[in-house]
């Protein structure tokens, strides 16, 4: 019957626009290849000769651009073929409204502190409200901190859901976190409505109440844990690395008598914490999500799987929808194994002072899905489980979901819940294929990127789907130290997928096409484009102090190149991030931060790399700051970069600051004193003018360093130390070079 409908009258489920400015895109971008190829061919002619001060910084900066010239022909890939889709949601509900397939929603939490409960059960709530048959929809919350704070909250806001999500259906009420829902709104002006508003307000709040007690207490009652027989799992548990698999089953979908309060079914609703034991590997958030992927397919079975951080709320209870749109297309719906929603950030300021991930979500994914291959990247990815677990593309399996009939379950729900608990053991993975070929893939500190990888390798597509209204909300960091530790965890990660099995660079190669291969490149190649930005950093900085030219003089034609390579470079990236939503001010603050990230974490990403790979472990390298007091979040509205405790990265970004507003210093010196100053000016100018903007892109750090007295200034110890080492190497250089 399927077949029949794709030949005659097709009417797709959803399409795919191609970029309107493709061509003119296209066209400059030549143009810029052009003016790099100059711009190398100036380094070869022109290469000082033996002897000659500045040789090998020469060679240096011929090396540096080469890199730079790779690495911007790699991020070509990803603007070359930029596509954007939509779905029909109407075409949907109108052919398939009773034969929708099942999903199952992971939400992963890992920490009682870092994740309060309060956080953890809004995501889940959220995503229990979805618009979609409950009947078919399973949420399942993964606690790898086994924390019986957790378990409650989720005990509690399963009997919220029974008031919430009728109330959500009734009213038509978005975003449907309660958290944020209450925050969005003030009281409705509607009596009918206002009633009902204030009574679930109420309910949540005692609730919330209820919950932060417990937390801030630390412990629950013996009152508490007597409510639930669930509470008794926790007997044997002795320590977040040591306990049991606990597993329950809070809200079982199937049975007549899980209702809410308006007499409608509820989606199945259950807590695991997977066994724990010291001397097993838990391989993290992938074997968090592979003990959830077994676990669901005995408990429901879903055909797609969400996964989502549990600090994402879905804003948008048509996501399913839109996501079964992809998965049930007649003619493209087989080949797609993961449908990716973008990664947004309700708590980011105006002008992102942490930068954003505007370009990549804006862009440059779009790019990728071009290619037929947007990336996986951890979160708010709708998955088809057969394809997660690892199963080939093959053209045979279309329209299977349909055929399966449900089956009544047979054994009561604790037998279920005993069955299922044998998935989630810490031994069960051994020797298996779950980590290599099925499920997420272990070792990674990026393992949804590489099971991402290894997925499209396997023939399947995937799809980027990026609408209007962002489908997922999360919390960006508030520090800087936060930023640049998580950018070395995964410029590490990238840097070692192209040297592991599914690498990129040649298993793939064949595998996926090869424009998208380019496009993962850019992301694999976060960690090496540390070499060439420091030496871009320091080198014609230093060599300024000593009047040595290694740009062409403003007067030379091989000025031109190097003009309309910078310029037009910059000139399209304010535009692409204006285009994408962003203001000026954030376009700038983006630079500063692409600036410490390559220069820091990325530095520390590739060395950590490089010791992992020859052997070493890096844990010497893992610098945790989570500190969020109130002044901290006080900054961060105000769109103060925060210090504050010392780290290496800072060291590092402070004395790069240090040693431009040295040769800064020596440069106006010079021009301020030297008769001969138009001519010094007319030779150095690309030097003068790279270093003005080091020492104009490190303002606030400066300001940090020299006036700020609050608490996230930069510590003073650190100032000293890094301005020493800045004038050190200044001193040396001048003197011993
Ligand atoms: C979140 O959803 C609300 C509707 O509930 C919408 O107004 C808002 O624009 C969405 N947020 C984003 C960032 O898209
Ligand atoms: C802009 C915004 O949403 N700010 C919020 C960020 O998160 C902190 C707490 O984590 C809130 O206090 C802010 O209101």
């Amino acid at each position: 019957m399927k077949m029949k409908m794709v030949s005659d009258g097709y009417v797709p489920l959803f399409e795919t626009n191609k970029f309107k400015g493709r061509v003119m895109y296209r066209l400059f971008s030549v143009s810029i290849f052009v003016g790099i190829f100059f711009i190398l061919a100036y380094r070869v002619g022109h290469i000082p000769g033996e002897g000659a001060d500045g040789k090998w910084a020469w060679i240096g900066l011929f090396a540096a651009e080469l890199w730079f010239g790779f690495y911007w022909l790699c991020t070509q890939a990803l603007r070359w073929n930029c596509v954007y889709k939509r779905t029909f949601k109407d075409r949907l509900s109108q052919r398939y409204e009773n034969d929708l397939p099942r999903v199952d929603v992971f939400v992963c939490t890992a920490d009682p502190i870092i994740e309060p409960p309060m956080m953890v059960i809004n995501t889940v709530l959220s995503v229990m409200a979805y618009n979609y048959p409950p009947e078919k929809l399973s949420v399942y919350l993964s606690d790898d901190a086994g924390s019986d704070l957790t378990f409650y909250a989720l005990l509690e806001a399963s009997h919220f859901a029974k008031e919430w999500l009728p109330y959500c259906k009734k009213f038509e009420v978005e975003p449907r976190s309660p958290g944020a829902y209450f925050l969005s709104i003030s009281d409705p002006i509607d009596v009918g409505k206002a009633k009902a508003f204030v009574a679930i307000k109420k309910l949540y709040e005692n609730m919330e109440s209820r919950i932060r007690r417990a937390a801030n207490v630390g412990r629950l009652s013996e009152e508490q844990r007597s409510k639930h027989e669930g509470f008794s799992q926790w007997e044997t548990y002795s320590s977040k690395q040591d306990h049991d698999t606990i597993l329950q089953i809070l809200i079982d979908g199937t049975d007549l008598n899980a209702r809410d309060v308006e007499g409608c079914s509820l989606p199945t609703l259950v807590y695991l914490a997977r066994e724990k034991r010291p001397r097993y590997s838990h391989n993290f958030k992938a074997g968090a999500i592979n003990a959830l992927i077994r676990v669901s397919k005995k408990i429901s079975n879903g055909h797609i799987i969400l996964n989502v951080d549990c600090d994402m709320y879905s804003n948008n209870s048509e996501s399913v929808r839109d996501v079964v749109c992809f998965f049930m297309d007649e003619e493209k719906g087989y080949e797609i194994a993961f449908v990716q929603f973008p990664q947004n950030f309700e708590n980011v300021t105006k002008n992102e002072i942490h930068g954003s991930f505007r370009e990549n979500m804006e862009v440059e994914f779009h790019g990728m899905d071009g290619y037929g291959g947007a990336p996986y990247i951890g979160t708010g990815c709708f998955h088809r489980r057969d394809a997660l677990c690892g199963k080939k593309f093959d053209r045979e399996c279309i329209g299977e979901w349909n055929r399966e009939n449900v089956t009544k379950r047979e054994e009561s729900l604790h037998e279920l819940e005993d069955k299922s608990k044998v998935y989630a053991s810490c031994t069960y993975d051994e020797n298996t294929l779950w980590g290599k070929e099925m499920g997420l893939k272990y070792g990674s500190p990026v393992e949804d990127l590489i099971t991402g990888i290894s997925i499209q390798c396997r023939g399947w597509k995937s799809v980027y789907f990026n609408p209007e209204r962002k489908a997922f909300l999360g919390v960006a960091p508030i520090t800087l130290s936060q930023l640049l530790v998580q950018h070395k965890r995964w410029s590490e990660g990238n840097f070692l997928i192209l040297f592991s099995k599914t690498s990129p660079a040649l298993y793939a190669h064949g595998r996926i096409s090869f424009g998208l291969q380019l496009g993962y490149w850019c992301y694999c190649f976060w960690a090496p484009n540390c070499l060439a930005t420091l030496y871009y950093s320091i080198i014609p900085s230093l060599y300024l102090l000593k009047s040595t030219p290694l740009f062409p003089q403003a007067s030379s034609p091989w000025f031109v190149p190097f003009a309309y390579v910078i310029s037009s470079k910059y000139s399209y990236s304010v535009l692409e991030f204006l285009w994408c939503g962003g203001t000026i001010l954030g376009w700038w603050n983006e630079q500063r931060i692409w600036l410490y990230k390559r220069t820091s974490s990325y530095l520390f990403g590739f060395i950590a790399a490089i010791l992992k790979s020859i052997g070493f472990s890096d844990s010497a390298f893992v610098i945790t700051a989570k500190i969020t007091d109130e002044d901290v979040s006080e900054r961060y509205q105000k769109e103060i970069l925060e210090f504050g405790a010392s780290s290496p990265m800072f060291t590092i970004i402070t004395t790069l600051a240090g040693l431009n507003m040295f040769c800064f210093l020596g440069v106006v010196k010079k021009l301020a004193m030297d008769a001969a100053s138009i001519r010094y000016f007319d030779r150095m100018v690309l030097q003068i003018v790279l270093c003005f903007v080091m020492v104009l892109i490190n303002w606030p750090l400066y300001q940090a360093l020299f006036v700020r007295q609050d608490k996230g200034k930069m510590p003073s110890s650190l100032t000293l130390q890094s301005i020493g080492f800045a004038l050190f190497a200044c001193t040396c250089f001048l003197f011993f070079q």
